[in-house]
């Protein structure tokens, strides 16, 4: 009876979250995504899902409400699962089908998860809730509230934070503190504490303080550095552009701008060579850049990153004899150059997953130690716990001073990553620690290879579903002719290389084209754009060349 009454009170409060009749959303590359004010019955649906999940698992569950690199008009939201991941991938079909339940089908929707999850309603609950800064993030987070409560579930909101602060809290929950203690205070006193450790070390070789200007594309990432700060006052300082006092969220700014334009955002002024970093609008992907001595601008993307830590990282390991597996892993959109470095030079296994750091995570999680980057900037380091013993063992028990130096800076490197997800302030701590210990600049850093000219495009169509991809996104199956096609273009150029795939976030099919020098690119990418307009239904004007 009691069960009946909690579905009488969901479908009650349900009437006050309308879903516009019609409406249909598919869950994307990280969740929903799209314009804030169709959002509100989603954002309901997932407080009530996310009940379901933690009764499933018996543990927190947490729902981020953010549309990350999206303009300031859109929202969105991500599911956290128990170990701080992403929603595990066979329960999206459930938020899909929650989602886009019509008013009169949602007890039947929730029914069948109940019973086909096998879930006690009996069960306790608890629900982790955070926001970013949109407008309209505020009522949508209470839309998630209303939901967790309509089930008469407990929840814990953590108000504006970072997506990866949010993942950070949600494993720290679950592990029983011990990854860390469950705040945001927490991650600070965690991160902070590994960075000062670190960069000591790097002191200790008459290094001096850092100095990092950083494009908080006006949006949480800003608003959580500037509370950090102090935290790292001794060993960092931090020049903040973008801050959200005046700009708008994304707009001609952060890292999505920045990577995909190939330029410095709006408002800041870069002096040749001094190094600047990019967040994204919810801080999880960064990037770094700086323009050189005669003004030509550097980009150094998620595939530097990854290629920067996997060096050191296996330089540690070098000097500790440990033998671990370590791979990258990186996605159709990783550099060319990157992939040849990382197999030829470094000789570092790479794999290639489907856009979406739940892709990536997942590959990244077979190996001792799991590096993931997405190009634009998203990514982190999995250690394995058997490979963090054994690291820890060392620098317990070992007696040769520099190998027991070398196991502890390990040791601290695997607190000052958030295993749990990409993380911008935590990969900008990572890098600056790395470039501190290997007395880089950003410049040494950039040298390390060099990218091959590329260009990112996206087309209007007006289905963007007619495109089906293999291969890990590589190649295309649907519509014909399509990769036929792109295939013969390519061909025109040297060392050239071109996908096209439909945004799991966007509106939008995604293009991208590399080839031996950037007018190439830029032509080879334009030329795709039009058989993607042609061949799979565009809209509006067609493609213009760059
Ligand atoms: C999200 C995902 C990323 C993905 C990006 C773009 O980033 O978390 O893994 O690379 O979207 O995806 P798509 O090309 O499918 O639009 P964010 O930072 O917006 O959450």
């Amino acid at each position: 009876e009691s069960e009946l009454m909690k579905m009488e009170a969901v479908l009650n409060c349900s009437s006050q979250h309308e879903k516009p009749c019609g409406l249909i959303l598919q869950y994307g590359t990280a969740g929903f995504r799209t314009k804030a004010e169709h959002l509100d019955h989603v954002m309901y649906r997932m407080g009530l899902l996310a009940v379901l999940r933690s009764k499933k698992t018996k543990s927190v569950i947490g729902v981020m409400v953010t549309a990350s690199h999206n303009p300031e008009e859109d929202n969105g939201v991500k599911l956290v699962d128990p170990m701080g991941e992403m929603l595990v991938q066979e329960w999206e079909v459930y938020a899909t089908d929650l989602a886009n339940a019509e008013q009169n089908e949602l007890q039947a929707v929730l029914t069948d998860i109940i019973q086909k999850e096998c879930i006690s309603l009996q069960q306790e609950a608890s629900v982790a809730i955070g926001r970013d800064t949109r407008p309209s993030s505020e009522n949508l987070a209470h839309a998630v509230i209303d939901g967790v409560t309509a089930l008469n579930s407990k929840y814990h909101d953590y108000g504006l934070v970072t997506t990866p602060q949010l993942h950070y809290i949600v494993c720290c929950c679950n592990t029983e503190g011990r990854y860390g203690t469950p705040t945001v205070e927490g991650y600070y006193n965690k991160l902070s504490s590994a960075f000062n450790n670190l960069v000591k070390q790097a002191h200790d070789q008459g290094d001096k303080k850092k100095c990092l200007s950083v494009d908080g594309a006006n949006g949480i990432g800003a608003l959580k550095l500037k509370e950090m700060e102090e935290y790292l006052q001794s060993a960092i300082s931090v020049q903040l552009y973008n801050d959200g006092s005046r700009g708008k969220l994304n707009h001609l700014c952060g890292a999505d701008y920045v990577k995909v334009q190939q330029k410095p955002p709006q408002g800041v002024e870069i002096k040749p060579g001094e190094p600047f970093c990019s967040f994204d609008g919810d801080a999880d992907r960064i990037v770094y850049y700086y323009n050189d001595s005669v003004g030509l601008f550097h980009l150094l993307d998620g595939d530097k990153i990854a290629t920067l830590i996997s060096t050191f990282i296996k330089e540690l390991l070098l000097k500790i004899d440990l033998t671990l597996k370590m791979a990258v892993v990186q996605t159709a959109y990783a550099n060319g150059s990157s992939t040849r470095y990382l197999e030829e030079v470094m000789k570092v296994p790479v794999y290639c997953a489907k856009t979406g750091v739940k892709h990536l995570h997942h590959k990244a999680q077979e190996f001792d130690i799991g590096v993931y980057f997405e190009a634009n900037g998203h990514g982190t380091v999995l250690i394995s716990k058997t490979a963090e013993e054994q690291i820890r063992h060392l620098a317990n028990m070992e007696q040769n001073d520099e190998k027991k130096k070398a196991a502890n800076m390990l040791l601290s490197l695997i607190d000052l990553i958030n295993q749990t997800v990409g993380d911008a302030i935590s990969d900008m701590l990572v890098i600056e620690a790395i470039l501190s210990l290997k007395g880089f600049t950003v410049q040494t850093w950039d040298a390390i290879y060099t990218d091959l000219p590329n260009r990112q495009l996206k087309v209007k169509v007006a289905d963007r579903k007619v495109i089906e991809t293999t291969d890990a996104e590589r190649r295309t199956v649907k519509p014909p002719g399509l990769q036929e096609k792109i295939d013969d273009l390519v061909k025109n150029y040297n060392m050239s290389r071109s996908f096209v795939r439909p945004s799991g976030t966007e509106d939008v099919v995604r293009v991208y084209a590399e080839a031996d020098t950037q007018e190439n690119a830029d032509r080879l990418a334009h030329e795709v754009s039009l058989a993607v307009f042609h061949i799979a239904g565009g809209v509006g004007e067609e493609p213009k060349p760059l």
